[in-house]
């Protein structure tokens, strides 16, 4: 229960629309969380995983209809339609309230009511956010555990009279047809219904510290993204912090967690997070940011030891696992995991593995740990202040196009790179996988508000300082003539990361090209690395033929904007264009 009248009043009003068996208030402890796994294991919702190879591990399959974000079934409900703009599917508030709370009544009979206060960043964080999810899901509540900071203290946090995001969640009849994930920014309010999925379900993520609060951080004057923060030690003991952006499954945990490669003997990378970072301009002139989750919901397949060892060293305890594979004796798998493939598994589905029913862990599996056990992680993780940004790194998924690094030439250009950002989709979402689609910072499934109104933000914060962090575009998975990615990407970004550092500090060689400064030849440490001058020219290379084209193509993706975009994103354009076009000339 709470002191806080209105909160109090809220789950009353809920409880009388979904009418639970009963109503626990989440306090945290780990007895809590014992019991509530108790009662999952009892229920088949959970697996306990083999105690010997890892201990306190669970795996949990989801409904097969039910295994990754809902983009078609999201929307972000403000009052007029051009406030959502044409990034988001968008219904009035009256709309969305009537279209889901039907959906709602009576959907937690038999069911207990969980009341999750979390906080989203560190105690005693000025930037830190509480929210209140009210789930039906056990799976949430032990997955939100991890992910956020939930229970007594977040209560007293709200409790001492700060603001929350009330975030209503039921897994409903897992009905797709009865699926939706409703956004009211100018209520601090979600309501998803009908999935039990991370993104749609775990409301302290998406949800909260991306679309409502990049509403929020619109009004507020700070920006709220999709992001993985990490520090680079140099061997003098330096420690700089890069915030980057990339579509969902295309590495952010790899990068976040990296391990240089051997030439770099005395570096460290730092995690501070693998998804979303809230960064603030402080009064020092320099943009702090916070990672406000507390936990890691990684992707899977793919990672092994060989990819990421600092993920698979975090993984071995207390994890959950979400639409893995398991050998018979228990152990989590997944494809691209190291070793041989056992010749028997477990498919996601619980079924024995039939490489003719598709791969043995979908695509889109997940684990689900606590950021504190990565041995990466850095000691200014949880720093009430933050850490401050040198650079801001853009990155696509593009077989084409797009060069392995490029430094925007300033701050208006930068964003422009930014909102130019395209990607081959994932499976991170349901839908096509590998289509090419524009996804501005990332942003294109999270932002809450208006594209044209975000890059104005962005646009905003350049004026206000000359400290800001400079900004940098790359793209580690352009492909040859024969389909073979170029770049070995992995541990070998640090020699991308080095240069974007060695540039923040005035340093390192660059040639300025129409599109920004690429690396000079020779300036990126290649040193033990087996590339042939002519991959490392290809990397590098911009066709402006081909880039000439890429400028139509955003151009006509802005035009979707229509009065609303940036003057100064049109004229980034048009400079880009003129100056390709010289070079065509010439
Ligand atoms: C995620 C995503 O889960 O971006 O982080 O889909
Ligand atoms: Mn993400």
């Amino acid at each position: 229960m709470t002191k806080n009248a209105e909160l109090a009043a809220w789950v009353d009003q809920v409880a009388q629309l979904t009418k639970p068996a009963r109503i626990h208030w989440c306090d945290g402890t780990d007895a809590e969380n014992d019991a509530i796994i108790a009662q999952m294991l009892d229920s088949g919702d959970l697996i306990r995983l083999n105690e010997k190879t890892h201990p306190n591990c669970f795996l949990h399959r989801s409904d097969p209809q039910d295994v990754a974000r809902v983009e078609h079934l999201t929307f972000v409900c403000t009052r007029e339609q051009e406030d959502a703009g044409p990034n988001n599917n968008w219904l009035a508030p009256e709309e969305g309230h009537a279209k889901v709370d039907p959906l709602f009544e009576g959907c937690m009979r038999g069911r207990t009511m969980y009341v999750v206060p979390y906080l989203m960043g560190p105690y005693g964080s000025p930037y830190a956010r509480a929210g209140v999810e009210i789930t039906d899901s056990p799976y949430v509540v032990v997955n939100m555990r991890i992910m956020a900071r939930i229970g007594q203290r977040a209560l007293e946090h709200i409790e001492a009279g700060n603001s929350i995001v009330r975030g209503l969640h039921s897994t409903g009849d897992l009905d797709p047809e009865r699926r939706f994930i409703m956004h009211f920014p100018d209520e601090l309010m979600i309501k998803s219904i009908g999935s039990g999925y991370g993104g749609n379900a775990l409301l302290g993520k998406k949800c909260h510290a991306l679309r409502i609060a990049s509403a929020q951080a619109r009004t507020e004057g700070w920006l709220a993204e999709h992001m993985l923060i990490l520090g680079v030690e140099s061997p003098a003991g330096e420690t700089r912090y890069i915030a980057a952006a990339f579509p969902s499954a295309c590495g952010k945990t790899n990068l976040a967690m990296l391990v240089p490669p051997a030439e770099f003997d005395g570096w460290k990378v730092w995690t501070v997070g693998d998804d979303i970072a809230w960064m603030h301009l402080a009064d020092d002139g320099q943009l702090w940011a916070i990672n406000p989750e507390a936990g890691f919901f990684g992707v899977a397949p793919g990672t092994s030891l060989k990819t990421n060892p600092n993920c698979m060293n975090t993984l071995g305890r207390n994890a959950i696992y979400t639409n893995v594979a398991v050998t018979p004796d228990l152990q989590p798998w997944w494809e691209g995991m190291d070793g041989d493939k056992p010749a028997e598994l477990i498919d996601w589905q619980g079924r024995p593995h039939d490489p003719a029913n598709g791969p043995a862990a979908h695509p889109n599996a997940r684990f689900t740990v606590a950021a504190s056990q990565c041995p990466s992680f850095s000691p200014q993780g949880d720093a009430p202040a933050g850490v401050p940004i040198s650079a801001i790194v853009f990155g696509g998924r593009r077989s084409t196009v797009a060069p392995l690094v490029f430094e925007a030439l300033d701050w208006s250009h930068g964003v422009f790179a930014g909102a130019a950002m395209a990607s081959e989709t994932t499976a991170a979402a349901t839908g096509k996988v590998g289509q090419v689609r524009r996804d501005p910072m990332a942003m294109k499934p999270f932002c809450g508000y208006n594209f044209a109104d975000y890059w104005q933000h962005w646009l905003g914060f350049g004026p206000k300082s000359g400290k800001l962090p400079r900004i940098f575009h790359v793209n580690w998975f352009r492909k040859d003539d024969n389909g073979r990615f170029m770049w070995p990407g992995f541990g070998d970004n640090m020699r991308v990361l080095e240069w974007v550092l060695e540039r923040c500090a005035g340093r390192a060689e660059a040639v300025k090209t129409p599109i920004g400064y690429v690396p000079e030849a020779g300036a990126l440490n290649l040193d033990g690395l087996d590339l042939d001058r002519k991959t490392v020219q290809d990397l590098l290379s911009i066709d402006p033929r081909v880039w000439h084209e890429e400028i139509d193509q955003i151009e006509a993706y802005f035009a979707t904007y229509g009065e609303r975009l940036p003057q100064a994103l049109r004229d980034q354009a048009a400079r880009i264009k003129a100056a390709l076009e010289d070079q065509l000339a010439a």
